[in-house]
């Protein structure tokens, strides 16, 4: 099932046994210059809107490059988990309508899926499948606020449990119980580093009255927290920047309304977030999109430079 011109790389377990390494990312790796993974559900019609997903994409691509660090979206195209993507495979991603986490690979791949976007589970199994170190998202899944009920609890977390792999992001997507998600990721031995921040980010706004254990305060800093890194993730916070942050009380209540509209409507499972993004998105007449955008850029343009880093550490 290998299929391109990439290096071949193997897990240990079998199942990425066809994982596609864009041979720039694999040239790089071999060199040792800073690579920087990224996820594709953000980038796909179910995180941002149509024309901001794309302008989201070119603007992460051009920071992490701009600093000499080779970006490597991952994503399933033809079936294939891919770690660096070319210019089809981000037009694929850009209209992929199909989220795919972890578990859903096997099955993606046996069926050949056309496209689908990584979320933050799967990005992270193929990131550290193909031997990248860093990666960098929005926001990671959590403990829902009705998980009590619902059972639903983001596989992101289990993963970042699983995989050693430095996780850039602006915390948990605000409208899950951040408290309860913070308890997760500490039972699960995940250490969750301030990035010149005290308290956890709150997605679309900059504060959260929770407070962090760590934080540094420089991409060396960090550099040295990725290479001290045991069996799990470390998870760096990084605030949304100011200007496009959205106050807290303004998010709150739309946050209560969206979550009000997806549990009148039955929504369930993998489709609770994009639903609710795109309630959020309504409530706030698109300010939420535009700090989501801003945010996920300022994530990659943080990572790239721990990246950068990392690599001169080595
Ligand atoms: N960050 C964003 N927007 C997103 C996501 C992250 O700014 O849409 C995606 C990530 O792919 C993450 C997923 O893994 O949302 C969480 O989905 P769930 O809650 O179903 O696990
Ligand atoms: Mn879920």
């Amino acid at each position: 099932m290998f299929v391109g011109s990439g290096c071949h790389s193997d897990a240990g377990d079998g199942r990425m046994r066809s994982l596609v390494v864009h041979p720039r990312v694999a040239e790089a790796l071999a060199a040792g210059r800073p690579v920087l993974a990224l996820e594709s559900t953000v980038y796909s019609q179910l995180g941002l809107p149509p024309g901001r997903n794309a302008e989201a994409l070119e603007r992460c691509l051009d920071v992490i490059e701009s600093q000499g660090v080779t970006p490597a979206v991952t994503a399933l195209l033809d079936g294939v988990p891919r770690v660096g993507l070319d210019d089809d495979g981000y037009e694929k991603i850009l209209a992929c309508e199909e989220k795919m986490a972890e578990r859903d690979l096997p099955v993606a791949m046996a069926a050949r899926w056309g496209a689908g976007a990584t979320t933050v589970s799967a990005s992270l199994a193929l990131a550290h499948a193909a031997g990248v170190r860093i990666f960098a998202t929005g926001g990671i899944g959590g403990v829902h606020r009705n998980s009590a009920v619902t059972g639903d609890v983001s596989s992101d977390l289990e993963a970042l449990a699983r995989y050693p792999v430095a996780t850039v992001c602006a915390g948990a997507k605000a409208f899950l119980d951040l408290p309860y998600t913070l308890e997760r990721l500490e039972t699960l031995g995940v250490p969750v580093v301030g990035y010149r921040c005290d308290e956890l980010p709150a997605f679309w706004s900059t504060t959260s009255g929770l407070e962090l254990p760590f934080r540094v305060d420089s991409p060396a800093e960090a550099a040295g927290v990725v290479g001290a890194m045991g069996r799990t993730a470390v998870l760096f916070v990084v605030p949304p920047p100011a200007e496009a942050a959205v106050a807290n009380a303004v998010i709150d209540h739309a946050i209560s309304e969206a979550l009000a509209r997806a549990e009148a409507a039955g929504i369930t499972g993998g489709e609770v977030t994009p639903y609710v993004l795109d309630a959020i998105d309504d409530a706030t007449a698109g300010r939420s999109v535009d700090a989501n955008v801003e945010l996920v850029v300022n994530n990659a343009r943080c990572a790239a430079a721990i990246a950068r880093s990392a690599a001169a550490a080595t």
